[in-house]
């Protein structure tokens, strides 16, 4: 394989190639859809080691390095290095907030829905960037609050966990723990758009909104939950919520992707939305 350090030129994407021996590996701090993260220090730089555990990893390793190198947007965690010489991990910035499911669902944290909606929007943006991409657009496929990080004391969000976009086949055997927020056309059928992102932001809203975890009484099961998507169920609607953040997110997790909104006008009506709070 070559090395990382290269312009790929078809696909106009730089990966630096960094020496495992100058990462100083920490502890453990979770787990994405493919490989385990860590803290530690590159470059006198505090950063997040994402190492593959399995050889079977490899390909949503490649995937995640390529799509990763190819964004740059301040809401899109930002991609230092990967070493693809031997061991296999990525660098990136590290998010000292963890992520924006454990601060809803393991945190005492207390916040506002202008905080939700912050959250949501920028969400949005950086899902935007990436349905914006040329010359195809980049379809997340994975997005989730456990993909979603928080750096400066939680303000700024960030969205990681590129290792299934773009790979069919390792969205859905890989992504299991991902039911609750995938669109039915996704698990389905294999012909989607990029409003399977906007599905899955509708139910991220709902989620910072009512700070429940969706479909957590469907037994568990990621089945359980496919078929209730499939048969037309979602999240309850949530007292005393604004009728146009209500609006959002059933008009987003509508069955038909058609009836979706784009992410630009997701974009559109959230910014409305969180300046009518501000
Ligand atoms: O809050 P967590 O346990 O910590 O949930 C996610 C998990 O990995 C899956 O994505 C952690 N994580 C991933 N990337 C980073 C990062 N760049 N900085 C800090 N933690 C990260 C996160």
């Amino acid at each position: 394989m070559a090395t990382a350090d290269q312009i790929d030129n078809e696909n106009h994407y730089y990966v630096r190639e960094i020496d495992y021996s100058e990462i100083q590996k920490k502890e453990v701090v979770g787990e994405g859809s493919f490989g385990i993260v860590y803290k530690g220090i590159w470059n006198d730089t505090l950063v997040a080691v994402k190492n593959i555990s399995r050889e079977t990893e490899k390909k949503s390793f490649l995937i995640e390095v390529r799509q990763l190198s190819r964004v740059n947007h301040e809401n899109i965690v930002k991609l230092y290095g990967a070493c693809t010489q031997g061991m296999l991990c990525l660098v990136m910035e590290y998010a000292e907030g963890g992520s924006l499911f454990n601060v809803l669902h393991r945190s005492n944290l207390q916040y506002t829905l202008a905080h939700a909606m912050s959250w949501a929007y920028q969400c949005s943006k950086g899902v935007e960037y990436l349905h914006s991409m040329k010359p195809k657009p980049l379809i997340h496929r994975d997005l989730k609050p456990p993909n979603l990080l928080l750096i400066n004391g939680g303000v700024h969000l960030k969205i990681c966990d590129f290792g299934t976009a773009a790979d069919k086949n390792t969205y859905m055997t890989n992504n299991k723990g991902s039911a609750a927020w995938m669109a039915p056309e996704v698990f389905s059928s294999s012909h989607y758009t990029e409003k399977c992102d906007v599905f899955s932001w509708g139910i991220i809203l709902w989620e910072v909104v009512s700070r429940k975890k969706p479909f957590y009484n469907k037994g568990g099961t990621a089945f359980s939950i496919m078929w209730a998507v499939h048969k037309g169920k979602r999240p309850p609607l949530i007292r005393n919520c604004p009728l146009p953040i209500e609006n959002l997110m059933t008009t987003c997790w509508d069955h038909d992707p058609k009836n979706r909104l784009s992410m630009a006008e997701v974009i559109s009506f959230t910014h409305l939305v969180v300046f009518s709070m501000a």
